[in-house]
């Protein structure tokens, strides 16, 4: 996992250069280059790995990803989304670089990530890279990571259109869970994998961010800014909705254990070293050894 990191940060700061205006490239590359845990194209370039393909093919796409994800913490962190003033344990990006370049950061990203997987995927087909950029726009837009923000910041506000539980999964489900199933998926279109192996990983996928999210909201209760380095407590704070609000600590690490469980089964014939190691990771800390 640590090498794959190393190549996947290797080749961030590679394919993103510093050119003029170079105001926005930095604002651009200030939150990518910053340490996270690379979760998602970690994901997507082993899926593909285990179905066959070598790594070098999906890796532009794998980047984008992250990309994508970058800029939808950028934009969260506004003022007018979640108002953050740390991300990845430093400033977040409007801290840095000001609200109108974070703004134009996180929209640089947003559309650098196709031009990305157009201009870099040489070893793809092009049916591969319209199926990739279909699979993109339509998840990272408002059928996707957008519906998860606006029925997020609605909530908030105390609209509530369905019941809480339903809810709060549409929300993860479009917020959090979205990005894990491109990762997966993308992964398995760039093997050549069928519907079914990528509907298989797909369901991964959707567990695992629900999973994922629920971990989230764990640890916002029982971490600290070093171990996460963001602001912890706000959603307490703000009577937010959350997995731990709705179902209390106990139960939340119930449905946490299940879902993990769950996704361990689906991922077991793969014998994934990965995918098992992030799934022991998050596992270990919820539930203890
Ligand atoms: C796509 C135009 C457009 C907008 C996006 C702002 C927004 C709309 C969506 C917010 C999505 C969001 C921030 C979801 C939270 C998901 C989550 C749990 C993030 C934390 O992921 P980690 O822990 O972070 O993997 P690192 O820093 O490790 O990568």
């Amino acid at each position: 996992m640590k090498e794959l990191i190393k190549i996947i940060d290797e080749k961030l700061d590679e394919y993103l250069q510093v050119v003029y205006p170079e105001d926005i490239f930095k604002a651009m590359k200030y939150t990518l280059m910053l340490p996270g845990k690379r979760l998602r194209p970690v994901m997507c370039i082993e899926t593909a790995r285990v179905l066959g393909c070598d790594i070098n093919k999906v890796l532009p796409a794998a980047c984008a990803l992250e990309m994508l994800h970058v800029q939808s913490l950028i934009h969260d962190d506004l003022p007018c989304m979640d108002n953050d003033d740390f991300r990845r344990g430093k400033p977040s990006n409007h801290k840095v670089f000001g609200e109108a370049n974070a703004v134009l950061a996180g929209d640089a990203l947003l559309t650098f990530a196709p031009q990305l997987i157009i201009e870099k995927s040489t070893e793809l087909s092009s049916t591969q890279i319209l199926r990739i950029l279909h699979e993109y726009t339509k998840f990272a837009g408002a059928y996707g990571l957008i519906a998860g923000q606006v029925v997020d910041i609605e909530s908030e506000g105390g609209k509530l259109v369905k019941s809480a539980k339903e809810t709060l999964d549409f929300i993860h489900l479009n917020k959090t869970a979205v990005l894990f199933r491109l990762a997966v998926r993308i992964g398995a279109i760039a093997a050549g994998a069928d519907d079914a192996v990528i509907n298989e990983f797909d369901e991964f996928a959707k567990k695992f961010g629900l999973a994922f999210q629920i971990y989230d909201d764990i640890m916002d209760e029982i971490s600290s800014f070093e171990e996460l380095g963001k602001t912890l407590g706000k959603d307490k704070a703000s009577g937010k909705l959350t997995y731990v609000s709705l179902y209390g600590l106990e139960e939340a690490k119930r449905k946490f254990n299940y879902l993990i469980q769950e996704c361990y089964d689906i991922i077991e014939k793969y014998n994934s070293d990965i995918f098992n190691g992030i799934l022991d990771k998050l596992k270990t800390r919820i539930m203890g050894k």
